[in-house]
């Protein structure tokens, strides 16, 4: 059972544009009270762009694709589950509530019918992965679902060309938005270059068309060069973030949110600041997506 909220299925019965957004990044990536606040924003920016905001996360077990405002309270305000695809049966049986991550809220759209999501950034490979085999299902999801994940890349924290990689092994396309060089999250460049870019909205949905129900894509969309972190300073605070993570023992779905809480303090709250301005610049070019996509 799913719950779509009345103005998500009227957008989809009568092709007007809906962004799906994803939850974790509300209750386990940005600290209280900015994720409620980061919540209500993401959702406002699609609004101002006519597009219907539908923020997806499981509440009393029941997927909701849409939130309304005691939801919203939920994920921004309680201790709920980091819930992947995995979990979904799980809470569902248990009527637990959870917030979705980019592989669970993508494979929620997807059913709903929605084909554009954003979030900050993708999850991946793991640095040191070849011992510990943690690879964010994301990844796996991402190429089996018809759904455009618009991105900064994937987090800094991941080993970067082992996830450009399993992407290619994957068969998922990764179209650079007005860019050719693979974006690194909180810094606008990663060292790696991409063999495709897209320069308009447009272009990015007759690729959704041509990929049609095979699988997802990625849309990489660098944060605006005066939004980004200073390079330096990223590469000296995420050491010293690895080292507190091994030195916690932190391991599984845990990594992701404790490097970025643990970064967030390090870096003054800089790596907050950069992290809502990258995720605002993807929810926008989400719009225009979603826009796209129904004119076509
Ligand atoms: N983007 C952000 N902050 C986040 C995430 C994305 O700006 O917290 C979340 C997404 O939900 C993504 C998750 O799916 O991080 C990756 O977790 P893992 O590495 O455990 O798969
Ligand atoms: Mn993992």
């Amino acid at each position: 059972m799913i719950k779509i909220h009345s103005d998500v299925q009227d957008a989809l019965n009568s092709n007007r544009p809906v962004v799906a957004l994803e939850s974790t990044i509300i209750s386990h990536g940005l600290p209280r009270p900015r994720n409620h606040e980061a919540a209500l924003e993401f959702e406002q920016i699609l609004r101002d762009k006519g597009v219907v905001p539908a923020t997806i996360a499981v509440i009393n077990g029941v997927p909701n694709i849409g939130l309304d405002e005691a939801a919203l309270d939920v994920i921004a305000n309680q201790d709920i589950a980091k819930a992947s695809v995995r979990d979904l049966p799980i809470l569902a049986a248990k009527g637990l509530s959870g917030a979705t991550t980019v592989a669970a809220t993508a494979f929620l759209a997807a059913k709903a019918g929605i084909r554009v999501f954003a979030t900050g950034g993708l999850g991946g490979v793991h640095r040191g992965a070849n011992e510990t085999f943690d690879e964010s299902a994301d990844l796996t999801i991402v190429s089996q679902v018809p759904v455009a994940v618009v991105s900064a890349g994937v987090k800094s924290v991941l080993d970067i060309a082992a996830t450009l990689e399993r992407l290619e092994t994957l068969s998922v396309p990764v179209i650079g938005y007005k860019t050719n060089i693979f974006p690194s999250f909180w810094l606008e460049k990663s060292d790696f270059t991409l063999e495709y870019q897209a320069d308009s909205a447009e272009e990015i949905a007759r690729i959704m068309q041509a990929r049609s129900s095979q699988g997802g894509i990625v849309v990489a969309n660098p944060v605006p060069t005066e939004k980004a972190w200073e390079k330096q300073e990223h590469d000296r605070v995420l050491a010293t973030a690895f080292a507190a993570a091994e030195a916690a023992g932190v391991r599984g779905k845990d990594v992701t949110p404790f490097l970025l809480q643990y970064i967030v303090e390090a870096s003054g709250g800089k790596s907050l600041e950069v992290n809502l301005d990258l995720a605002r610049n993807n929810v926008s070019v989400a719009a225009d997506i979603a826009t796209a996509w129904c004119r076509l």
